[in-house]
C-alpha cells in the first residue's frame, strides 16, 4: 500500500512538472515576438534612488550600506526635472522603437506605486507621483513599446533574506512562499494598471542558481494576465519553459568577451543583447568612458546580423533628467538610423556569418552587407550566398556597385566607393 501510494506521488509529480515544462505561446504572443524582433533598438534606462549617489545602482552592496541607512535615501529623492515625454524624446530621437526601464533593481525600492510595499516612489518620496505611469501612458501615446525590469533579487526583504543558505530550493531563513506570493503581486500589478505594458525583463536569478523560482507560476501568471506579455530573464542560461525571448548582458549573442554567456546556449527564441552607453547601468558622476556614435552603430548593426536587438542603457541623473552627452551621441545615432534605417528595421540576421568586414542583414528579397570595418583589398567576400543577385547598389545615392556572383559567393568591388562614416551600406536585390 505504502508503495503504491510513493508509486502515485511520484507520477503526480512527474505530471506537475511535465505541465510546468510546456508552454505554448498563444497566437497573440507570437505576432508580439515577430513585431519586437523588427524593432531591432530599444532603450534601457536605470533609474531608482541609487541614482542620487552617482556611483551607480549597486552602490548599496559595494558601499556596504546598511538596508536602513539606505532606505534614507527615499527621504528626499525629489525627482522635479522627470519628464516622461523628454524621455521618451529622447528614445525616438534617437531611432529607438522600445523602452525597458527598471520597475525595481536589486535595491528593492519600487519605483512605481505598489501596494504590496511602503518602500516605493509615491509612498515614500517626497515626489509622491507615479513616474511608471506617466512613462507607460507616454509611451502608448507616442508608439513607443515598453517592457519593465523586475529583479528576482532583493537586498533589503526580510522574506529574501539576502546572504541566506538555500536548502531544498528554499533560503534556511526568510520565507519565500512570502517573497514569491510578494513578486506575483507585484508583476499582477505592474501588467493590469499600466497600459501597454509589452514584456517583462527579470535580473537577479544568478544570485541564487539554485532556489526553485517558481518559474512556472510566475511565467504562467504573467501569461495568464495576457498572453502576449513577452518574458524574458537575465539568467544568462539557455531559455527556460515560458520564456519568449532571450536576453544576452554586454555582448553580441555567440560571443563570451564578458563572461557572462558561457553557459548562454542560443535557442530559438527572438534575441535581445545589451549594453551601457558609457561603463555604468545606474547613474555615474565618475564615468567618462562614453561610447562614441561608431561604437553604438556597431553594436547595432552587429547585433542585426546575428538577429538579434539591442538594447542600450542610459542611466538617468537623481532629478530625472539624461545627461547631454547622451543625447549628443544619440541624435547622431539617431540621424544615421533617419538614412538607412531601413537596412536595420525589419531586418533578420544569420543569413550569412560574421565576416571580417562586418555583418549580413536582410529583408523579404533584399540583403544588406554593411562594411563596419573597411578591407585592405578593393573588395568584400559574402560567403555562401545562394540567392541570384540582379543589382548592387550604395544605399542612400543608389549608386550602382560592381559584382561577380559565383558558386562560392559574391565578390562586391569597392573601386570608386567611399567608406562612408560609421557604415557603408550595400544593398543587394534578389530574384
Ligand atoms: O546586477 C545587474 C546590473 O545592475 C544591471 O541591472 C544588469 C543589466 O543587465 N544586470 C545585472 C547584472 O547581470
Amino acid at each position: 500500500m505504502k508503495k503504491l501510494s510513493m508509486i502515485i506521488a511520484l507520477c503526480m509529480a512527474l505530471a506537475a512538472q511535465t505541465k510546468a515544462q510546456t508552454y505554448t505561446p498563444s497566437a497573440s504572443n507570437l505576432a508580439a515576438r515577430k513585431t519586437f524582433q523588427d524593432l531591432k533598438f530599444g532603450l534601457f534606462i536605470h533609474w531608482g534612488i541609487y541614482s542620487e549617489l552617482g556611483r551607480g545602482e549597486w552602490v548599496m552592496n559595494n558601499d556596504h550600506i546598511s538596508y536602513d541607512n539606505y532606505k534614507r535615501l527615499a527621504d528626499f529623492f525629489n525627482p522635479q526635472a522627470f519628464s516622461a515625454h523628454d524621455w521618451v524624446m529622447f528614445a525616438k530621437n534617437a531611432g529607438m522603437k522600445y523602452i525597458t526601464v527598471t520597475s525595481r533593481h536589486h535595491d528593492g525600492f519600487s519605483m512605481f506605486g505598489t501596494k504590496q510595499s511602503a518602500y516605493n516612489i509615491v509612498d515614500a518620496t517626497p515626489y509622491r507621483k507615479d513616474p511608471m505611469m506617466e512613462l507607460a501612458k507616454e509611451c502608448e501615446k507616442e508608439g513607443i513599446e515598453l517592457h519593465f525590469y523586475y529583479s528576482l533579487l532583493d537586498w533589503g526583504r526580510a522574506d529574501y533574506a539576502y546572504g541566506s543558505r538555500i536548502e531544498d530550493g528554499k533560503p534556511v531563513n526568510g520565507n519565500w512562499d512570502s517573497y514569491i506570493s510578494f513578486m506575483k503581486k507585484q508583476l499582477t500589478e505592474l501588467i493590469t494598471k499600466y497600459p501597454g505594458v509589452k514584456g517583462i525583463w527579470f535580473d537577479g536569478h544568478w544570485e541564487r542558481k539554485t532556489v526553485n523560482w517558481h518559474y512556472d507560476e510566475i511565467y504562467g501568471l504573467i501569461h495568464k494576465l495576457n498572453p502576449a506579455i513577452l518574458v524574458g530573464n537575465n539568467h544568462h542560461l539557455a531559455p527556460k519553459p515560458g520564456e519568449d525571448f532571450q536576453l544576452f548582458e554586454k555582448d553580441l549573442p555567440g560571443n563570451n568577451l564578458t563572461g557572462f554567456s558561457g553557459e548562454a546556449k542560443i535557442g530559438d527564441l527572438p534575441l535581445e543583447t545589451c549594453e551601457t552607453i558609457n561603463g555604468s547601468w545606474g547613474f555615474s558622476l565618475s564615468d567618462n568612458k562614453y561610447k562614441t556614435p561608431k561604437e553604438i552603430i556597431d553594436y547595432l548593426v552587429g547585433a542585426a546580423g546575428r538577429n538579434a536587438n539591442f538594447l542600450l542603457n542610459i542611466g538617468p541623473m537623481p532629478n530625472g533628467k539624461i545627461q547631454q552627452e547622451f543625447t549628443d551621441t544619440m541624435a547622431v545615432v539617431g540621424k544615421w538610423l533617419q538614412k538607412n534605417g531601413e537596412s536595420v528595421y525589419g531586418t533578420r540576421g544569420n543569413l550569412v556569418a560574421p565576416q571580417p568586414w562586418g555583418v549580413i542583414t536582410h529583408k523579404n528579397k533584399t540583403v544588406y552587407a554593411h562594411i563596419l570595418v573597411w578591407p585592405k583589398e578593393n573588395y568584400i567576400f559574402i560567403p555562401k550566398l545562394k540567392e541570384k543577385l540582379n543589382k548592387a547598389v550604395l544605399l542612400g545615392t543608389k549608386t550602382a556597385v560592381k559584382y561577380k556572383q559565383q558558386e562560392e559567393g559574391v565578390f562586391i568591388y569597392l573601386d570608386g566607393v567611399k567608406d562612408a562614416p560609421y557604415d557603408t551600406v550595400i544593398q543587394l536585390s534578389t530574384d
